[in-house]
């Protein structure tokens, strides 16, 4: 029998596991990718019998893989955040717990169901979610000293940044290698003091967010936001970094940022207020993506589209629309 850990490669994805096998501890196949690797589930080639975990990636895109495992005989264990098409699938192989509340990640789902047990990695899986309230909200339970929150929210940002690029060869880190870097530690602080991986993370996301800082917008509406970055490996490591910081610092627009990729076609992030009266995976399900409420994503956007983007960014969040 095989074990198999299936897990987005950001900081979410990463520190869902790591709460996980913490309770848990399983010599599993580590299925994983850059963070737009999203349908992982096809990637299996599992056997009756065998037991898959799933973490942090959209049923969506992973459905029809699920649905063949479990007809196979694969006992399945998926937890999730992201929108769903349609009615969960059920099975009597299948536990799945999927929670779209915005103020909810996958590793905060993982911490409801160990009651806490490791809550410092789900802290650090919201921040690097950019779910600041929530991280914030979560770690008031803990009563830790506000700069233990502040490194927690460092690692989880770094853990994120790490996990964007078009391949793994953009990433400062592989994310199977970041996750079996950072298994043994249960004390988030120990790791980030042991683990030299860290400051190159670091070091790297402090450099790339210069260059985008350096970009100016294409779109500077009152309503929104967009930037389009050149097509390097630095541009396409920072677009989520670069999205959340943007979101961060000026809360009442929405915020879009392009990046070409090597087959020439775009991934738009979209980073949208909570308020927004359409949401960020709605807005992105029009060019094939999707995502959360304030957070949505789309890959493989034909350069042609480009002008599409742009005049239905400016047409949705006119000013004052959140
Ligand atoms: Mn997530």
């Amino acid at each position: 029998m095989t074990f198999f850990d299936v897990f987005n490669g950001d900081a979410d994805g990463i520190c869902a596991l790591h709460q996980l096998r913490l309770v848990q501890p399983r010599d599993a196949v580590l299925v994983t990718g850059v963070k737009r690797d999203t349908a992982l589930l096809q990637r299996l080639i599992a056997a009756p019998g065998d037991h898959v975990t799933v973490l942090d990636i959209p049923l969506d895109r992973n459905r029809g893989a699920l649905l063949a495992l479990l007809q196979a005989g694969v006992h399945v264990r998926y937890f999730d955040h992201h929108h769903v098409n349609g009615p969960l699938p059920q099975h009597p192989l299948l536990q799945i717990e999927i929670d779209v509340s915005p103020a909810v990640c996958t590793s905060v789902i993982v911490d409801r169901m160990l009651g806490g047990r490791y809550r410092s990695w789900a802290v650090v899986a919201a921040f690097g979610d950019n779910l600041l309230a929530a991280a914030a909200q979560l770690a008031r339970t803990l009563s830790v000293p506000a700069t233990t929150v502040a490194a927690w929210r460092d690692l989880g940002e770094c853990l994120n940044y790490n996990a964007y690029g078009g391949s793994e060869s953009d990433l400062v880190c592989p994310p199977a290698e970041l996750y079996r870097t950072l298994a043994p530690y249960e004390d988030a602080e120990q790791f980030i003091e042991q683990e030299p991986v860290l400051a190159r993370i670091r070091q790297a996301c402090t450099a790339d967010m210069a260059q985008a800082l350096a970009c100016a917008p294409e779109i500077d509406t009152a309503g929104v936001t967009l930037h389009q970055l050149p097509d390097a490996a630095w541009a396409r490591r920072v677009i989520g970094s670069f999205a959340n910081y943007l979101a961060t610092s000026d809360q009442i627009r929405v915020h879009a940022v392009l990046v070409p990729y090597a087959d020439a076609s775009f991934s738009l992030s979209l980073r949208t207020p909570q308020t927004a009266g359409i949401s960020a995976a709605a807005f992105c399900r029009r060019f094939g993506g999707g995502g959360r409420r304030i957070a949505g994503g789309c890959d493989g956007v034909p350069p042609e589209e480009l002008p599409r983007v742009s005049d239905e960014l400016i047409r949705s969040y006119p000013a004052n629309s959140s």
